[in-house]
């Protein structure tokens, strides 16, 4: 259908003009619309094409004009993965892996995972929260309107709940869509030593139904790995949460092939993500489940990690490619997914356009939202950011320099850089 033909609402609606808008949607290089017009109506995208095509009774009856000032608009930011609550840092292991020290060594030891896990179990809810709300801001002031929360610090019944019940709280206080996972296989707690198959249990019988039955998760993840738990015991998670239908995520070949990648595309997968030594059988196997796959270079990088994941794979495949920040006190201590962009670019060799869309279509789709955010399209969610750059490739370009404009969730302002901050 002609854009001039689409029909026009009639409630009030506010008018983006003067823009050139990557909508990351169709075949065209970012969906690239140059000279374009974007209406929105309550929450959602009710017009978008050329200026040059937007009907008379848009233009003229629009509550409110806005001048992109020849920005550039995207999709709002889509954060498929991370741990954002948590207590403390990691800085001292940060010391002893420059001194030698492997992330695993560390982990072996007692610290790693299980040193943020005695913070966060000693952290009230308040606590928690403020620490993790600066987080949360910080990946709103450079485009992030969606962000998946896992947890995973807690390991026990009560702090586990409590660390979702945070991610909740979140949602609520802060304009972005919060997406929560529970993590509850993530490491093995010191009281289960040696018990790890009796953790498995106490997760599958106690955690994981109270958790769906408060509806504090929408998915559950799993650390598929030698120093987490082996591909049987992911199994009886994934088991767990199909009867309990709760979507599936996996932390899947990170450090090894341990094969999680085919087993969680088995399950039919969401994502799996990590990836660095996924096998081509692992890759086929997700383009047959249709399971995205996450890269989280900030991981890759701040581990050292010498093995790149198998991009060219992914793209013969055509497994779609999403990107996360993974933010993390141990392996991704970091709340820039613009610098995720570049890392991605340098460090995995995508192009600029497929790291665009890893934070946009391809982070939505990691979601199961793809039918609601992720590309600029009509009807769906009017979340979308405008920045100061001249073309798409610079958001990737750029290293630590962040070029946003304005900033709406659900058709509403929640930044603006010209002005006052509306928010915060
Ligand atoms: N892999 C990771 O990179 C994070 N979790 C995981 O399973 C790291 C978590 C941490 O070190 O605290
Ligand atoms: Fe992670």
């Amino acid at each position: 259908m002609h854009p001039s033909h689409q029909s026009i609402p009639e409630k009030p609606h506010s008018l983006w003009v003067n823009i050139n808008i990557a909508t990351m949607a169709g075949n065209r290089a970012y969906g690239q619309i140059e000279d374009g017009a974007l209406a929105v109506c309550g929450e959602r995208i009710a017009w978008i094409g050329k200026r040059c095509h937007l009907p008379r009774d848009l233009k003229n009856n629009a509550f409110h004009v806005y001048d992109g000032n020849q920005g550039l608009m995207t999709p709002g930011f889509v954060d498929c993965h991370t741990h954002l609550v948590y207590a403390g840092n990691r800085a001292k292991e940060f010391e002893l892996r420059l001194k030698g020290a492997s992330y695993e060594d560390i982990a072996r030891q007692g610290g790693g995972i299980r040193s943020t896990v005695r913070a966060t179990r000693q952290a009230d809810e308040t606590s928690l929260l403020k620490q993790s709300a600066v987080r949360l801001m910080a990946l709103m002031r450079e485009g992030v309107t969606t962000v998946e929360i896992k947890s995973g610090y807690g390991l026990d019944l009560a702090t586990e709940l409590r660390m979702l019940c945070v991610v909740q709280k979140l949602g609520e206080r802060y304009p972005l869509t919060v997406v929560p996972t529970f993590l509850g296989a993530h490491a093995l707690p010191p009281e289960y030593e040696g018990k790890s198959d009796a953790y498995i249990d106490f997760i599958c019988a106690e955690v994981l139904p109270e958790v769906a039955a408060r509806s504090l998760a929408s998915a559950v993840d799993a650390f598929c790995e030698g120093i987490g738990f082996t591909l049987d015991q992911t199994r009886r998670i994934f088991m767990a949460a199909k009867k309990l239908g709760l979507a599936i995520k996996l932390h899947a070949e990170q450090l090894s092939d341990m094969g999680g990648a085919a087993l969680a595309a088995q399950f039919g997968a969401l994502s799996a993500d990590h990836l660095e030594y996924v096998s081509e059988a692992g890759v086929k196997a997700m383009a047959a489940g249709g399971t995205t796959a996450v890269l989280l270079p900030g991981a890759f990088y701040f581990l050292r990690e010498k093995r790149v994941p198998p991009i060219e794979c992914f793209r013969y495949y055509q497994v779609p490619m999403a990107l996360a920040t993974d933010c993390n006190p141990g392996s991704s201590p970091t709340v820039s997914l613009l610098l995720m962009l570049n890392m991605a670019c340098t460090l995995f060799c995508l192009t600029p356009e497929e790291a665009l869309a890893g934070v946009t279509r391809n982070g939505a789709r990691a979601l199961g939202l793809e039918d609601v955010i992720g590309t600029l399209e009509r009807g769906k969610n009017a979340d979308f950011a405008i920045w100061d750059v001249s073309e798409p490739a610079e958001l990737a370009y750029h290293i630590g320099s962040n070029p946003l404009k304005q900033l709406v969730v659900k058709g509403r302002m929640i930044r603006e850089r010209r002005r006052h901050a509306y928010y915060w």
